[in-house]
């Protein structure tokens, strides 16, 4: 017996110092392997330069040294382009990049591409100097609504060689399952336009479930390592022509490689953009849906590689940049977003249309239809019980066949202090969709309102399945605020509000649903 349990005790030992070794071993290979998912680190033998380093904090505002301002457009469908009133900075150092969607109904910005209007007007600094193979990082918060893409991107264009030197990380991603979302982030790199590798990233897969969205109001830092040659490969720069697979492109969020790419790698010396902007196309970053929201910088950094060599290159500028005149001179106060476009409503007043609210006509409740059969009883005592039916149904369909406007209003002097305002009557329902809005988001609902009724926050989830609600009740014969603060709840993906009207008229104004992120 005791024999036997040294037997096994040695066999149990010996399991034990294999599965170590293999282990220790394993560990060891890890640390050499550059995998996605795994961490950052350098191909062995490459060194950064931190003496060529650029750090920018924006503490000053914007540099006129290390940056031009755009105000131009770019893309195929058409936008806004990128506009210098849209770049701003706060006092403690964080460039504000502000993006305006479809719902921008203001008038004070206006567009400087096909859209003239200020509608899908985005922001970009573009380098004045010029980089090459290294590390390029940046702090920052993304624009986290559909429809605007945020980016930061190396480019060069070449029109004798059509070359497209360019490495882009872009938000949202999706393209390729064509649902489009901050759960997705698209590398790409590109040497022409045609030659590109596109990797669509689920950052919850690469960083196993720890990261879901990135549209969570959180700083994260978004970075690529630009090698032109690897071991082994050799190229001196001093030719335009190369083997499409040297070189490789290694992307990366707050430390973990999304994606790795090791062809179509580009070889010319790029100008280093950063921006929000908007490419009017929703098969690849989704409908820009809002009215304004913020794309925000902490900092920026590039750090050139050692010993890589680059195609010498002056990229042309792509387009006009700001004047001097028009680089932000003063900081701006940041306040948390109001996801809601328009809810002042005084988009009325400028005769706008697009505001992201829409009118329609609820169905009845079970209260409404009683109280209805009951008025038609009481009207005529002598109703056999069908034709009060048939009464009540011939009045339903009166009712629900008009247009909704006749339950819903928007106009001059209803609103608060006879501003504008939107009123609800009878079976009207005044609502709106907002996207990008995940589980755990903190969110401050607040509205003025007048009369009687109810103005909700419906949580939707996949398939726009209800997954909860917070419902407000109004019931006051003069103006009051309402506010209340909640958590989205588990599963949410985007919220609705609505505005209901259960008496003779609800009037609202000032809907603010201000978002503090995912804590
Ligand atoms: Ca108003």
């Amino acid at each position: 017996m005791k024999k036997f349990v040294l037997i096994c005790l040695v066999a149990v030992l010996t399991c034990a110092l294999s599965l170590c070794l293999l282990v220790g071993c394993k560990d060891s290979d890890k640390e050499a392997v550059l995998e996605v998912g795994g961490d950052v680190q350098l191909l062995d033998g490459v060194e950064l330069d931190y003496d060529s380093m650029f750090f920018d904090d924006f503490t000053d505002g914007v540099s006129k040294d290390n940056w031009y301002i755009g105000k131009h457009s770019w893309g195929a469908n058409g936008n806004g382009g990128v506009v210098p009133q849209n770049v701003n900075y706060t006092d403690d150092g964080v460039l504000v990049l502000t993006g305006n969607g479809e719902y921008y109904t203001s008038g004070n910005v206006r567009g400087v591409g096909q859209r003239k209007d200020g509608t899908l007007t985005g922001a970009a600094l573009i380098s004045k100097f010029v980089t090459g193979a290294g590390r390029y990082e940046v702090k920052m918060k993304i624009l986290p609504r559909l429809g605007a893409c945020s980016a930061f991107w190396t480019y060069a264009y070449d029109s004798e060689t059509m070359g497209n030197h360019e490495i882009d990380i872009e938000l949202p991603g999706g393209k390729t399952t064509g649902i489009i979302s901050f759960q997705n982030v698209l590398n790409t790199n590109y040497i022409t336009e045609r030659e590109n590798q596109s990797q669509d990233v689920s950052v919850s897969e690469v960083t196993d479930g720890k990261l879901n969205t990135l549209a969570d109001g959180q700083w994260h830092t978004y970075g690529f390592d630009w090698y032109t040659v690897e071991n082994g490969e050799t190229f001196s720069g001093e030719t335009t022509e190369r083997d499409t697979s040297l070189g490789r492109v290694v992307y990366y969020i707050d430390g973990k490689v999304t994606a790795i790419s090791d062809v179509f790698v580009p070889y010319y010396q790029v100008r280093l953009w950063l921006g929000v902007w908007f490419p009017n196309n929703a098969g690849f970053v989704g409908t820009a849906n809002f009215e304004t929201d913020c794309m925000y910088v902490d900092w920026v950094r590039y750090t050139p590689f050692k010993n890589q060599a680059i195609v010498e290159y002056a990229p042309a500028l792509s387009g006009e940049m700001a004047s001097d005149s028009e680089y932000p001179s003063a900081p701006v106060a940041t306040t948390l977003v109001n996801k809601v476009a328009n809810g002042d409503f005084e988009f009325a007043a400028k005769g706008a249309t697009n505001s992201g609210w829409e009118y329609n006509i609820r169905v009845f409740t079970s209260e409404e239809t009683n109280a209805m059969k009951q008025k038609i009883r009481d009207e005529h005592p002598d109703y056999s019980p069908s034709q009060v039916n048939d009464a009540y149904n011939e009045l339903r369909k009166q009712m629900q066949g008009a247009a909704p406007s006749a339950y819903c209003t928007v106009s001059d002097g209803i609103g608060l202090q006879y501003s504008c305002g939107v009123r609800v009557t009878q079976i009207g329902l005044v609502s709106q969709i907002i996207d990008s809005i995940f589980e755990g988001s903190q969110l401050d609902f607040s509205f003025a309102a007048m009369g009687k009724g109810t103005v909700s926050v419906v949580f939707l989830g996949n398939g726009d399945d209800m997954v909860g609600e917070e419902v407000l009740t109004v019931d006051c014969s003069d103006w009051a605020t309402f506010s209340k603060d909640f958590v989205a709840p588990k599963g949410t993906r985007r919220v609705e509000i609505e505005i209901f009207c259960t008496g003779e008229a609800l009037t609202v104004d000032d809907v603010a649903l201000r978002w503090g992120g995912i804590q």
